[in-house]
């Protein structure tokens, strides 16, 4: 972290009710999107941690709306889960730290909006999943993320990203970029770019079942990504699940399609060697076991006859974005070298085709369960 942040940092973390001093803070890498900080403080000769985290306001261009969305979501979460007899709170669901004037976010200088959140200690995440039991895991903590916020009150969220599983409008926009070609960077791509535009007969599904009323809108959580569940670190347990920005109305299946996506190959997303990029059954089925379970009170069938489509659907979805952006010049996703959103692009449309391979017997799978 450069000097100047850790200054600024420092004088970030006073606007927030935390007792006692800063020590000291690091970049947390995780995440393509926020930048993330964890901060250590000393309060009364005791280490606690805190998250100071910058919200990208090129991605939420509405940063209240935000958290007008994670406070309505965190506080009905440690209600419901408080009634249903839960321990340990902060480990449970995330709490955000208000500001000395009582506000949920803190507006710097240069318009850059922060948030802090309590750290969540004694747990891990992991950017790829090691065995069937994690999948498990993830299935459950987001099937039961959705379950608490069922009953939701008041007021539908805020679209904190309008259309931000709208596959219809992905795939447009790709094309766009295509068309453009804005960094000349087509010429590389071609494969990919050929991969995606022979899928279009499908990318309206989703959207098609839900405007016949056959699939309804719940408050879905939108990203979940496997590292965007804590494990905790002694009993491997799902503990809550982070990143609640994109919690708004939408579909079960973008939500079961990214869990796929993320917890049913043992690669990385970014993995170059394609041949170990593979949806494989027992993941798979961990994974249903996990989500179906927690998620059988309010799913519907018609719901549950899309679940297998939807990972091929969402990891799709992810990949013409990471396409788009590719042909775009990396201006969305943090990259790290070059041709990165062209590696992850890739390892999506090869788990897109082993899904396929696959599906048949993936929502025979669902079916039984
Ligand atoms: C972004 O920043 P991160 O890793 O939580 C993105 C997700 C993608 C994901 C791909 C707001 O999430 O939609 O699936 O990268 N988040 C946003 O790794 O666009
Ligand atoms: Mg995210």
């Amino acid at each position: 972290m450069p000097l100047y942040r850790e200054q600024h940092l420092q004088e970030v973390s006073q606007q927030f009710q935390i007792y006692g001093q800063i020590l000291h803070a690091e970049p947390c890498k995780i995440g393509h999107i926020n930048e993330t900080y964890t901060a250590t403080y000393d309060q009364g000769g005791v280490l606690v941690r805190y998250i100071h985290q910058r919200i990208n306001q090129t991605v939420f261009r509405q940063p209240v709306a935000v958290m007008e969305n994670v406070m309505r979501v965190t506080t009905h979460l440690r209600q419901k889960l408080v009634a249903l007899g839960a321990r340990q709170m902060t480990r449970r669901a995330l709490t955000v730290v208000p500001t000395r004037d009582g506000k949920s976010y803190y507006c710097d200088g240069n318009g850059e909006f922060w948030r802090t959140f309590v750290f969540v200690e004694r747990v891990q995440s992991f950017e790829s999943v090691q065995n069937p039991s994690q999948a498990l895991e993830a299935g459950k903590a987001f099937g039961e993320f959705q379950a608490l916020l069922a009953d939701l009150p008041g007021e539908r969220l805020h679209e904190t990203i309008p259309d931000f599983h709208n596959t219809r409008k992905r795939f447009d926009a790709l094309r766009r970029a295509i068309e453009v070609d804005h960094c000349n960077r087509a010429q590389f791509a071609s494969r990919e770019i050929e991969f995606a535009l022979r899928q279009e007969s499908w990318v309206s599904t989703l959207l098609d079942a839900h405007a016949r009323g056959d699939i309804p809108e719940r408050i879905t959580h939108n990203d979940t990504k496997f590292n965007n569940v804590m494990l905790d670190w002694e009993t491997g347990r799902a503990m809550c699940v982070v990143d609640l920005d994109t919690v708004m109305p939408g579909l079960v299946h973008y939500d079961f399609g990214d869990m796929v996506r993320t917890t049913t190959s043992p690669t990385l997303e970014d993995e170059k060697d394609l041949s170990k990029v593979e949806m494989q059954m027992p993941m798979f089925e961990a994974l249903a076991r996990g989500y179906v379970g927690a998620a059988s009170g309010f799913l519907n069938p018609a719901e549950r006859r899309y679940l297998a489509f939807a990972g091929r659907l969402i990891t799709f979805t992810i990949g013409i974005r990471f396409l788009a952006d590719y042909l775009a010049g990396d201006t969305y996703f943090r990259v790290h070298r070059p041709d990165h959103n062209l590696d992850r692009s890739r390892t999506q449309f090869k788990l897109v085709e082993s899904i396929m391979q696959q599906e048949e017997a993936m929502q025979k799978l669902i079916d039984s369960l």
